[in-house]
């Protein structure tokens, strides 16, 4: 079978409030995914940039929710998009952007699976609706939305509601978490590896119980991966960076042991911020584990 990847570019800010993360995909393909990637797919496709534009920032204030009409209508984009690069065999690759991105590619990927497993490799759980956001912030919403909570026009896009069950959700690296969200985690019994449990565990631990929570019961496993996720001394370009944060020795090791299990059929890397960021750093640390979750072998 030919191995093809689909890179796609999300150049996508309005999803919070620091301009810059729009650049993340060209900051990405800067740091050289391709030539890194090449020797790992048989096939590249980089079918370029969705068209964001650059529309003012604007809240509504009635429904707490920053550029509701326009992350609507891109994800929409995002979601064909990735449909289309699923339906032509190829395993999409998208660049983000903000973590809101997740909606359109979390809408594309899930039509594919009856039992789509996610990883959520973030500081933060995305898991507010506009009642629980203390920012109004939809970049800290997708995965709820992706459970099918929130507003209407962001849970159907694709033209369906509930992407993911939330028993097939695995969140990892957590450290700054909302209450509403907090409550959402136990009432929905959301797995959570805090940092807490990788610091006690350790990241070999924590992603073999990963793996083997979701191997059985999805079809199909999507990672979503927040360079934030990560810790700000080694992924400065990030606009909400946390510290005690997940290393890139941990990352890397939790991106070879995906790759051991052939668990991951579709993957985003979201919120790089290459204004924020020290010499292009965050978007090479990701394409290094690009290199790693692909199949990059030393020897
Ligand atoms: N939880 C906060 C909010 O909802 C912060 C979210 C920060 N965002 C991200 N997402 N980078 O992981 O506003
Ligand atoms: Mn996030
Ligand atoms: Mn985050
Ligand atoms: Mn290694």
């Amino acid at each position: 079978m030919t191995r093809k990847l689909s890179i796609i570019g999300m150049p996508m800010d309005l999803g919070q409030m620091r301009r810059g993360v729009d650049m993340g995909p060209s900051a990405i393909r800067y740091a050289g995914i391709n030539e890194r990637l090449k020797p790992l797919f048989d096939e590249i496709h980089d079918l370029g940039d969705i068209p964001i534009g650059r529309p003012e920032v604007a809240i509504d204030e009635e429904s707490n929710l920053r550029n509701l009409d326009l992350v609507a209508e891109k994800n929409t984009l995002l979601c064909e998009k990735v449909d289309e690069a699923i339906q032509a065999g190829a395993f999409p690759l998208v660049l983000g952007g903000d973590h809101s991105i997740a909606i359109g590619t979390l809408a594309g990927v899930a039509k594919h699976y009856k039992n789509l497993g996610v990883i959520w490799y973030d500081a933060h759980g995305d898991l507010n609706t506009a009642e629980t956001s203390p920012s109004g912030n939809i970049h800290g919403m997708p995965l709820a939305v992706s459970i099918g909570l929130g507003h209407k026009l962001l849970t159907d896009i694709g033209g369906y509601s509930l992407k993911v069950k939330p028993e097939h959700v695995v969140i990892i690296g957590a450290r700054s978490l909302d209450e509403g969200e907090r409550i959402l985690i136990k009432e929905k019994g959301i797995k959570v590896y805090t940092m807490h449990e990788i610091d006690r565990l350790g990241m070999a631990k924590v992603m073999e119980e990963t793996i083997a929570y979701l191997k059985d019961k999805t079809d199909g496993v999507h990672l979503s991966l927040d360079l934030d996720g990560l810790d700000p001394s080694e992924c400065p370009g990030v606009g909400t960076p946390v510290m005690g944060g997940i290393s890139y020795r941990e990352s890397h090791l939790a991106m070879e042991m995906l790759e051991e299990a052939k668990l991951i059929t579709s993957a985003e890397f979201v919120e790089v911020n290459p204004i924020l960021d020290e010499k292009n750093k965050t978007a090479s640390v990701a394409v290094g584990l690009m290199g790693s979750l692909f199949g990059e072998k030393l020897l």
